[in-house]
């Protein structure tokens, strides 16, 4: 150095070296494994390619930004005009208005309606929210209900009180199009819709109703419209208690031009740990005009519809933050050095972020699977096997994807350093916004508890239908010795699960309700990883299938197995249980 030279740090000058910022390229081009999904499945694939290309390019080049400012400009509360007039005007960002319009003119929630692709279009849609949902400024949550909600109202036959509704949701039309919320959870509980829902719904003499009650949560409230559910009082004034006393309904949110509210009082935004970029409220509803959607006492059965289409967008968020979080991470690791070498080149970071990469491939089979099986419901080409894996795989892939993105997130931080901790790299927002998807639409205890649900309502189809397909899966691969390991991994498992299966059968209900996460884990584990040992049995396949198959295969694929062998669902299990969580001081 110059001695003479101005001084490398002062009051003006900092230092010459800052780090590179990963960059978002397009993240179609940038995902080799959907390319390769596609290419084998997808029969309308340069339709859908050319799709998916222009899209991922619109999202690195600009909806990205959006998204971002969506975050640090987010939704407010203003409860009265200035002269003091009551008016819960809730106020969101022009980026947020933004994603609506983008949301309409490229169809994502009308892909899945109109069908161009017949029993792909689902597989279509959910590959473009999976592209666009980190990006989305958690617009990907009005758009899972909106979807949730068309389905619900098709289901019913499109009653005539709806059709335009309809016709809005599924529009690709900015000016025309309208999103949905879903007001299901009340301050008495939201797991417990059955006990939880004191709204009353008051019958008028034109045969709409009119809705009273609170609504806890209520996500992205600038709908335009909802389903909700509520008790029909009798002309005694009596409600009918329990879950068959739930009836569905559907209101206008705003119904005048100006899109003020009618009969409902914003009570407060909530002040929450992510999901900032919308708003989610607390309402009063105070005579909100209502329809009443399907027979009275059918409210949960109706709005099940909804909660398999919101559960499988919930599944694509998770796949796709852990997809994006591994793109940023590798882009990254390719530009920061530490210790003389790029972060790229130091072999127990390329591990981690190997690993990282497993987990977001499983997902991403998993959640194509599951839009394939509802394509294949949708189209009515549906075989009652077809039909069996979606109703057990649906909650399966909700609480174990929403996991694993939690997991794959935190660690994905961490593969940035310090820089990772930062807000306004917008990297945390990743996490943060993970951290819910376990949350609703139904926790990750309470969707095991709907496994077993489905599997006895079936009387065990489903899981024969798992079984069946799980060794269909397993079936071409078992010829190929490179996949040898993984396979044999998988049958051990799949043998073992049968085991548990069969003799829980056997045993109270009370066995198989602690038994439920694990047995919920063992099916997400082992049809995940027939999944991968399947793509990587294909023809189209690239080395790193099979290395993912491999590595997937290594781990406990089915705990029920091994917990039960240790007694964990014994009769004797939660008072131990009680005793270790509620250690008292001696
Ligand atoms: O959280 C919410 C929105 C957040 C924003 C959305 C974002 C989405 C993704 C965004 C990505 C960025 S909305 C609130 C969501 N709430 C829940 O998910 C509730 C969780 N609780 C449950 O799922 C419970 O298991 C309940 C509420 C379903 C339990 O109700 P019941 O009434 O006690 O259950 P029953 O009696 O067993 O079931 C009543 C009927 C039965 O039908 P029938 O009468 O014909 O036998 C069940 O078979 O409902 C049927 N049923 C189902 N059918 C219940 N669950 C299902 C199901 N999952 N699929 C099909
Ligand atoms: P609880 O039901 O009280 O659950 C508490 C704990 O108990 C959980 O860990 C659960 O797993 C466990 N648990 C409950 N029952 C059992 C059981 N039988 N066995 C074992 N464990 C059990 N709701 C809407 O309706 N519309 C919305 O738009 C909406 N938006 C939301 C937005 C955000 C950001 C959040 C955080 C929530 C939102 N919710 C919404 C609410 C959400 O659906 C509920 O919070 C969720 O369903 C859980 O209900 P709860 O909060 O009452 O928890």
């Amino acid at each position: 150095r110059d001695p003479h030279a101005a001084p490398l740090f002062s009051r003006s000058r900092t230092g010459l070296f800052f780090q590179a910022q990963p960059q978002l390229k397009n993240p179609f081009l940038e995902d080799p494994l959907l390319g390769r999904y596609l290419r084998r499945h997808q029969p309308h694939q340069q339709a859908v390619f050319s799709d998916l290309q222009a899209f991922g390019e619109r999202i690195s080049g600009e909806v990205d930004a959006w998204g971002r400012e969506c975050e640090v400009n987010p939704p407010r509360l203003v409860p009265f005009d200035p002269w003091g007039r009551r008016v819960d005007h809730i106020v969101t960002s022009p980026a947020w208005q933004r994603m609506k319009e983008l949301s309409a003119s490229e169809g994502l929630v009308a892909i899945g309606y109109e069908r161009s692709c017949g029993e792909w279009s689902r597989v279509h849609q959910m590959s473009k929210l999976f592209l666009y949902s980190p990006s989305s400024g958690l617009f990907t949550c009005p758009l899972a209900m909106t979807d949730g909600a068309a389905k619900v109202i098709q289901s019913l036959g499109v009653p005539p009180a709806v059709d335009s509704a309809y016709r809005r949701l599924t529009s690709r039309d900015p000016e025309r199009f309208w999103t949905s919320g879903q007001w299901m959870t009340e301050r008495r509980g939201g797991s417990d819709v059955a006990a939880g829902t004191e709204t009353l719904a008051e019958p008028q003499p034109d045969g709409s109703y009119r809705l009273h009650g609170f609504k806890w949560f209520t996500s992205a409230t600038d709908a335009d419209m909802t389903l909700t559910l509520g008790r029909v009082v009798g002309r005694d004034g009596s409600t009918p208690p329990g879950s068959r006393g739930l009836s569905l309904f559907y209101a206008e949110v705003r119904r005048d031009p100006q899109g003020r509210l009618e009969g409902i009082e914003v009570q407060r935004l909530k002040d929450k740990l992510g999901t900032r970029q919308m708003p989610t409220a607390e309402l009063l509803l105070d005579g909100l005009p209502a329809h009443r959607l399907a027979e009275e006492g059918r409210g949960v059965a109706s709005i099940a519809n909804m909660l398999t289409v919101t559960r499988i967008h919930n599944s694509v968020a998770a796949a796709a933050a852990m997809r994006r979080v591994v793109q940023l991470a590798r882009d990254y690791a390719t530009r920061r050095s530490a210790f003389g070498r790029r972060l790229q080149d130091h072999p127990l970071h390329l591990q981690t972020l190997a690993r990282m990469e497993v987990e977001a491939r499983a997902a991403f089979l998993l959640v194509m699977e599951v839009s394939r099986l509802l394509g294949r419901e949708e189209t009515g080409v549906a075989s009652p096997l077809d039909r069996h894996l979606l109703r057990l795989l649906t909650p399966v892939l909700k609480l174990y994807s929403a996991k694993q993105a939690v997991a794959v997130v935190s660690e994905g931080l961490e593969s940035f350093g310090g820089q990772g901790y930062m807000e306004d790299t917008g990297l945390p927002g990743l996490l943060r916004d993970a951290q819910v998807l376990s949350i609703w639409e139904g926790t990750t205890n309470v969707l095991s508890l709907d496994v077993l649900r489905c599997v006895a309502r079936s009387s065990g189809l489903v899981l024969q239908a798992y079984f069946t397909q799980t060794q269909a899966l397993l079936g071409h691969a078992s010829r190929l010795p490179p996949l040898a390991p993984a396979v044999g991994a998988l049958e051990g498992a799949l043998s073992a699960l049968g085991v548990f299966v069969e003799e829980a059968a056997a045993r109270p209900p009370s066995y198989l309700e602690l038994a439920a996460r694990d047995l919920a884990y063992s099916l997400a584990r082992i049809y995940m990883g027939a999944l991968l040992v399947d793509h990587a049995s294909w023809e189209g396949a690239s080395p790193s299938d099979t290395y993912a198959a491999l590595r997937w295969c290594e781990q406990d694929l089915s705990p029920v197995g091994a917990r039960e062998r240790g007694g964990h669902y014994d009769a004797s299990t939660p008072t131990c249980d009680a005793a270790l969580v509620y250690d008292k001081m001696d």
